[in-house]
């Protein structure tokens, strides 16, 4: 196999001309085997093998800098740059990341995962190498939808003027997670249509042979023969906008022409100064069926069998049958899917209510409501504050949007958050999916601030349900609600909707059992957690009331106090970051109580325990496995209770 014999690019570099399309093809089997086993991001891997093997053949890298925009498509480069043989761990726990981590390699210039990131980090090391007066070249990759993104526009507008070694490479597959969206995308795509070969090139005399002998294109140009003539009228053409900018413009080429790659590269890399370099490729090249179906492949399952063009079948491991077993018992809902079940219900009965979504239709489990409401959702593309500033605009025209968004990029919206929806008091409800433990996505993606930043935010209530059937009835009231109102929810299965939920009320906790001595608080799923911690400390003789809190903001001071005063602790339980979260909201009620009482008033036996996630990053690995590692499972709970109340006697008796 070539590619064991790959431990870095210098080896690349090494190897002859005549054995690179074998390589390619055994990165893209690497990659199906192991992606089909561990899961990951398969399609925008298998799109850019041929060209991440041109750039690491021409550039220096890490002398130059590689910046992979949301980071995704990094496989390819991680097989690359000496991280074949520990390829099979791919984002498993203690494995290597799924993706760019720049503590696992040299050759990731940063740790990524969030979209729209790399021409500012591309742009910033140039200037950064420039000032300490080093000469490095940098080359940022990004996707048709990352392209559009506010952060990626902010940073060409930056970035034009300045005279600096960088190369953009836009990978065009015209999908993000499915179809890439937008008015900027059908700017592209006329593009295609109409600019079949790189005008500067042909100036400059070379490359010509490279125009791009694209087969989409080709039958594209067969279907639309007469419409390109129109187009070549009309169309703004990327050259003259990116020549304004400062940029020029190369394109288009075919990303999949190995012996192109290469020599368009060695070009751009002989050019100073500002460059775009425009590729199209296929999502998933290579897999069967990847042209018809690219979104199938953007992320695959363990388990999911795929197999290579040219191949009738594909080595897939069956799942292990201890992860079959998991399966049996009662059933089991994505909450995602009890999401996604609610806002249609509410549609149904409620014509304002609206639905948008960053980019995100599927995982956010809005594709049921967009198939039946088209005319009331809204993909605004990888564009978080637009979404959020747009969601309350619509409330301006008196609809009712729900804004769902993942945890972890709700991040990119603060402000919006703040300004555009608080401030005004504007009703929009944010939905968040993922808001926890991603798992194998990693420290990218774990959704652990939400409470924390939302948290200090004036009129904003925050909620997060025990269950899929409590989501739904928080779906309903969040509806209701007069003001801004965010629900968090994990990535995680939750037990069928269907039971019946108490009403939920404004900033009020629902006790689930009664107990003596310690109350265990859970804000979300953990206050399932909660109750199987307690059922292990009654069997150690440890009395516990348990709640499920529902509100992390407004706080239920009445059920707060009455727990302070009647136990020995109280412990808070989320999975969610410690400082600044539900515990701390808890801690800081206590505290005040505490100053407002006299030091003779002495009612306040208990102290408050805080368990969640501690303040550092969280790297991959399954929910479940993080879970255990973090201690909040119900013997993890318990464990900790027991210490704590341990801990307690011991300084008790040493004071006495
Ligand atoms: C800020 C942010 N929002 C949403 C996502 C989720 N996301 C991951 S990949 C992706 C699509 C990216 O499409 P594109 O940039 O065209 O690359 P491709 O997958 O087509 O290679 C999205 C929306 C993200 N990673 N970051």
């Amino acid at each position: 196999m070539i590619l064991e014999s790959i431990r870095s690019p210098a080896d690349l570099k090494r190897l002859p001309a005549a054995e690179l399309p074998a390589l390619c093809t055994e990165i893209r089997r690497t990659i199906l085997d192991t992606v089909t086993k561990n899961g990951g991001h398969l399609g925008s891997s298998m799109g850019v093998v041929e060209l991440t093997v041109a750039l690491h053949r021409v550039y220096d890298f890490p002398h130059d800098r590689l910046f992979l925009d949301t980071g995704h498509q990094g496989y390819p480069h991680k097989l690359l740059t000496g991280r074949f043989d520990r390829f099979h761990t791919l984002r498993q726990k203690g494995g290597i990341s799924g993706f760019p981590n720049k503590d696992e390699s040299p050759f990731d210039a940063m740790t990524s995962g969030h979209a729209g990131t790399a021409i500012s980090m591309a742009l910033g090391a140039c200037l950064g190498d420039a000032l300490a007066g080093e000469k490095r070249r940098a080359v940022a990759m990004v996707g048709d939808a990352s392209i559009v993104s506010g952060m990626s526009l902010e940073a060409l507008n930056s970035a034009g003027h300045l005279d600096r070694d960088l190369l953009i490479i836009l990978n065009d597959n015209e999908q993000s997670i499915g179809k890439t969206v937008g008015s900027l995308s059908r700017v592209l795509s006329k593009v295609r249509l109409s600019r079949p070969y790189s005008a500067a090139m042909r100036a400059a005399g070379r490359l010509e042979h490279l125009v791009a002998k694209i087969p989409r294109i080709g039958e594209r140009f067969d279907k639309t023969v007469h419409a390109i003539a129109d187009h070549l009228k009309h169309v703004i053409v990327p050259g003259q906008v990116l020549d304004a900018l400062g940029f020029r413009y190369f394109g288009i080429f075919d990303g999949h022409d190995l012996g192109g790659m290469l020599e368009v590269l060695t070009a751009m890399r002989a050019q100073p100064g500002m460059k775009l370099l425009h590729v199209l490729t296929v999502k998933g090249k290579g897999v069967k069926g990847c042209e018809e179906d690219p979104l199938a492949l953007h992320g695959a399952k363990p388990g999911d069998s795929f197999v290579l063009e040219g191949e009738s079948a594909c080595k897939v491991d069956k799942v292990p049958a201890a992860a079959t077993a998991a399966k049996k018992g009662p059933p089991k809902f994505e909450f995602a899917k009890c999401f996604s079940e609610a806002i249609v219900r509410e549609a149904e009965n409620d014509p304002r209510v609206c639905a948008i979504t960053a980019g995100m239709p599927d995982g956010t489990g809005l594709k049921p409501f967009a198939e039946k409401f088209p005319d009331r959702f809204f993909n605004v593309g990888i564009a978080e504050q637009h979404g959020i500033a747009f969601a309350s605009g619509l409330t301006i025209g008196g609809r009712r949007p729900v804004c769902a968004i993942y945890s972890t990029f709700l991040q990119r919206g603060y402000d919006q958050v703040f300004q555009e929806v608080a401030l005004q008091r504007n009703p929009v409800v944010l939905v968040m999916s993922h808001g926890g433990l991603a798992g194998d996505d990693g420290a990218t993606h774990h959704g652990l601030f939400d409470i924390a930043f939302l948290r200090t935010i004036p009129g904003v209530t925050l909620m997060s349900p025990r269950d899929g059937a409590e989501l739904q009835e928080m779906v309903r009231f969040a509806l209701a609600h007069p003001g801004p109102i965010a629900i968090r929810y994990p990535k995680a299965q939750t037990a069928a909707p269907g039971r019946a939920v108490a009403p939920v009320e404004l900033g009020r906790g629902e006790r689930l059992r009664a107990g003596d001595d310690v109350a265990l608080v859970g804000y979300g799923p953990m206050s399932e957690t909660a109750l199987e911690a307690a059922a292990l400390l009654d069997a150690q003789g440890c009395s516990c009331t348990v709640v499920n809190a529902r509100f992390a903001r407004p706080l239920d001071h009445a059920l707060f106090d009455a727990l302070l005063e009647r136990h020995r602790l109280v412990v808070t339980i989320e999975e969610a970051a410690l400082a600044g979260g539900f515990g701390s909201a808890v801690l800081e009620h206590a505290a005040r109580r505490e100053a407002g009482q006299s030091a003779a008033h002495d009612a306040m036996r208990a102290r408050v325990l805080t368990l969640g996630v501690p303040d550092r990053f969280i790297e991959h690995g399954s929910r479940a496995e993080l879970l255990a590692e973090l201690g909040l499972t119900a013997s993890g709970i318990r464990d900790a209770v027991l210490g704590h109340l341990r801990e307690a006697a011991f300084h008790g008796s040493a004071a006495r």
